[in-house]
């Protein structure tokens, strides 16, 4: 996800910290290689010119900020500038007597249906009691595959294949799930391949209907500006109170999570990352922004961790990471949560300083099994104090591990290359930012 500016900014936030001084010729030129990579990214020439123009404004008179040199001061203006194009964080609206009604709209194959099945399952951990609906009355197909989301996450699901009218069809539907007590019905509605009046017509006369409290325009993140110039057709009609960008997973360039804000004027609910149904999270712009600026995601990182293992566990272990104490043990506890977040390229991404530097990483988690095999074959003392490990224990641990003197060197090698790295981290200070400041990467 942003791969493209996340590898420009870093270059750019590394040129700015080696800077000594805010000369004229340092500021220009990381303004115009900023400018060059929003515009490769596909970000709306209006929303870069402004970007631009409100980071030179800011930097008129501007004062280095205590505490940062020349550098991470405009670091910091660029950040706040992301910040200002990517919006406030705006949460879900609710009716003011339930259920709230969410209606997902916009062309075919963007994600709509997938991205049902997605808020339905977010919002059922939140401990809502949430159904899905499909309007598309002229693809039978369309409901089943609603259907068979909602089923797979235990959310019911409301169709009626004899019901041959969209509006009578959501009347009616609506009304059955109102009386099941639902709290949120999420309408999973008809796409088109182009704008289409008709469609138009009918997505009106839902809205008329059923009044959501929230109109969410759902759009795949690699259609770049057309997904945009599509949107503001579907907010003339409609009046979008939000939008969803998917498929930022993808080789998608991101630009369009830049210019959504500014051109709409609605903000970003949530972004889909993946097919599978947990790809899915609401947008925080302070996190996009440090992820673009290549900071990290750390929070991120914690919070998934946090879902898999439970709280305490993911604060200790974050501890024992930042002050590089963690032991083989703990090599082995992290790895079986890692494991349970999901493929690990996605992990390593999120973790500052290595997500713009690895592009195309693959990772072969059968590596992961042996290495936990191999700790597992290790005595307690053994696992806390590596140094301690000789010849004849190596041949132990190899024995009893199925696996070669080789691999437990491999192995011994590769945790000490992470410690010293962890410490390197922990000097410059790195791995700390986001935490003290949440809303700032210094
Ligand atoms: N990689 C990726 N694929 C997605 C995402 N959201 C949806 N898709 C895929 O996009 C395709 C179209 O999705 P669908 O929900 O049927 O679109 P709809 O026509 O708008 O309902 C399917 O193959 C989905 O698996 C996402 O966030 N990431
Ligand atoms: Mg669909």
């Amino acid at each position: 996800m942003f791969e493209l500016l996340t590898e420009k900014f870093s270059n750019v936030v590394e040129k700015l910290k080696r800077a000594k001084r805010l000369d004229e010729k340092t500021i220009d030129e990381a303004l115009k290689d900023i400018r060059r990579a929003l515009l490769e990214a596909d970000v709306n020439i209006e929303v870069v010119k402004q970007f631009i123009n409100d980071v030179k404004g800011k930097l008129v008179g501007q004062e280095v900020i205590k505490g940062l040199n020349a550098g991470e001061t405009v670091i910091k203006l660029i950040y706040d500038e992301l910040l200002e194009i990517l919006g406030e964080e705006a949460p879900l609206q609710k009716a003011e007597k339930p259920p709230t009604v969410i209606m997902l709209v916009g062309l075919q194959g963007t994600g709509k249906t997938t991205t049902a099945g997605k808020l339905a399952r977010w919002l059922k951990s939140k401990g809502y009691a949430v159904g899905v609906v499909s309007t598309d009355v002229r693809r039978p197909a369309a409901g089943k595959q609603l259907c068979t989301l909602a089923e797979s996450i235990g959310v019911p699901c409301f169709i009626d294949e004899t019901e041959k009218d969209a509006v009578r069809l959501t009347e009616k539907v609506i009304k059955q799930a109102q009386e099941s007590g639902l709290s949120h019905i999420i309408l999973d509605t008809a796409g088109r391949l182009h704008i289409d009046q008709e469609l138009m017509d009918e997505l009106v006369k839902i809205k008329e209907k059923v009044n959501p409290a929230e109109i969410l325009y759902v759009a795949d993140a690699m259609q770049g500006q057309d997904a945009i110039n599509t949107a503001e057709e579907f907010h003339k009609r409609l009046g979008l109170t939000g939008v969803i960008l998917t498929k930022l997973d993808g080789d998608a360039k991101g630009g369009i999570a830049l210019s959504v804000r500014k051109v709409l004027g609605v903000p970003i609910k949530f972004i889909g990352v993946g097919e599978k149904i947990e790809d899915f999270e609401p947008f925080h712009p302070d996190r996009i922004a440090q992820r673009i600026l290549g900071l990290g995601d750390i929070q991120t990182l914690v919070e998934k961790m946090q879902s898999a293992i439970d709280e305490d566990k993911a604060q200790e272990m974050a501890k024992r990471v930042m002050n590089a104490e963690f032991t083989l043990e703990d090599l082995k506890e992290q790895l079986q949560m890692i494991r349970n977040l999901g493929p690990l390229e996605n992990v390593l991404k999120m973790i500052p300083g290595i997500g713009s530097k690895i592009k195309d990483l693959k990772v072969d988690e059968k590596q992961f099994v042996r290495i936990e095999a191999i700790i597992n074959s290790m005595t307690p003392e053994e696992r806390a104090n590596p140094h301690i490990i000789n010849g004849s224990r190596k041949r132990r641990i190899a024995r009893g591990s199925g696996t070669t003197i080789m691999d437990v060197n491999r192995l011994l090698k590769q945790y000490k290359e992470m410690k010293k790295m962890m410490k390197k981290m922990k000097k410059s200070g790195k791995m700390k930012l986001p935490f003290n400041m949440p809303n700032l990467p210094f």
